[in-house]
């Protein structure tokens, strides 16, 4: 009865959430992502809710890329462009310093400061703890909330190390991929996994020298895939706002070219999403066993793979 009681008032907050991220109120998107960051009581109702009602007619669009290589000055020129034509815009930033609270990091703060106080434009910064095999489920709930929000454009920065870029590509439309001329060409280009996810390369700092050089080697690459699923290459300098509209440009044509194939790149999308799903409760309910376990080991009573074999039909129970 009591936890009845308790919970009426918890429902009422979270409608009151809900009702204020239908009538596209931005504190009901904030204190939605409060929650869910801080996994507090309704998170699960909030995402339900937003998942169902989320819009699939935003575009999303994903940049990784190196530190330094001018992410989010680039981010903050697109945003100019997008905001010149009246779209709203999200922006997600991944920081893998920011502690759990999240709060905007200093450089993305500066970078994105004249869109402060313009409200078709919600800038945030989350952590990107890791859930298990999969992108941070911070970014992947912030996804959620912000279709149901229902911006025109949602951009996610993923800093370019690690897994993060490559499971990025699996939750937004358009992934766009940042190199710089003098930045270690070779290894930029050689990362497993960048020539598969990237839909775009941007050639940032075509300032510098070295441009040329490193456009024609990515030019040379993407020669090998054939011309309809070619990605394009976009030669920016991010801080000086030259090439954006080529950019977006390229965004929009791969956004037509992908379109034919968007269900199966949803149905994909979903998979992952209840794999990594599962993955995280699993995680957490062994968590739960493991310390009786590691003592047991440790007393020599049992190996790990008994250990493992006594978790398995503990799970779900807990
Ligand atoms: N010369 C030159 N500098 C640039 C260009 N674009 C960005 N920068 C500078 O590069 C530095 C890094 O830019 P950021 O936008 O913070 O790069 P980032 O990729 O977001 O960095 P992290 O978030 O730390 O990974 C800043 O000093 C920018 O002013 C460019 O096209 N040319
Ligand atoms: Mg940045």
């Amino acid at each position: 009865m009591k936890e009845h009681l308790n919970r009426t008032p918890e429902t009422s907050r979270i409608d009151e959430i809900i009702g204020l991220i239908k009538s596209r109120n931005i504190r009901g998107l904030t204190k939605a992502i409060s929650i869910v960051e801080n996994d507090g009581e309704g998170k699960e109702d909030l995402l339900n809710d937003a998942f169902t009602r989320g819009s699939n007619a935003c575009i999303t669009i994903g940049f990784t890329g190196a530190p330094g290589t001018g992410k989010s000055t680039l981010i903050n020129a697109i945003i100019r462009q997008y905001r010149q034509i009246g779209k709203t815009v999200g922006v997600i930033a991944v920081d893998p310093t920011s502690t759990f609270s999240g709060g905007a990091v200093l450089g993305d703060r500066i970078r994105m400061q004249e869109h402060n106080t313009d409200p078709g434009v919600f800038i945030r910064s989350l952590a990107s703890r890791k859930a298990l095999g999969g992108l941070s489920e911070a970014t992947k709930f912030a996804l959620y909330l912000y279709k149901a929000f229902a911006f025109d454009v949602i951009i996610v920065e993923t800093l370019g190390v690690g897994q993060d870029e490559i499971d990025v590509a699996k939750y937004v439309d358009v992934t766009v991929v940042l190199l710089v001329p003098g930045y270690g060409d070779n290894i930029q280009m050689a990362k497993a996994g960048i020539m598969e996810i990237a839909d775009i390369f941007v050639i940032n700092k075509s300032d510098r020298p070295g441009a040329d050089l490193l456009t024609n080697q990515v030019l040379n690459t993407v020669h090998m895939k054939p011309e309809n699923e070619r990605p394009p290459i976009v030669n920016t300098i991010a801080d000086k706002d030259e090439g954006i509209k080529n950019l977006i440009e390229a965004i929009t044509l791969i956004r037509n070219r992908t379109a034919p194939h968007w269900e199966e790149k949803y149905r994909q999308r979903i998979s992952e999403e209840i794999r990594s799903s599962v993955f995280s409760h699993l995680n957490r309910e062994v968590n739960h066993h493991l310390d009786e376990m590691i003592e047991e080991v440790l007393r020599s009573s049992i190996t790990p793979i008994e250990a493992s074999k006594r978790i398995l039909p503990m799970i779900g129970t807990s």
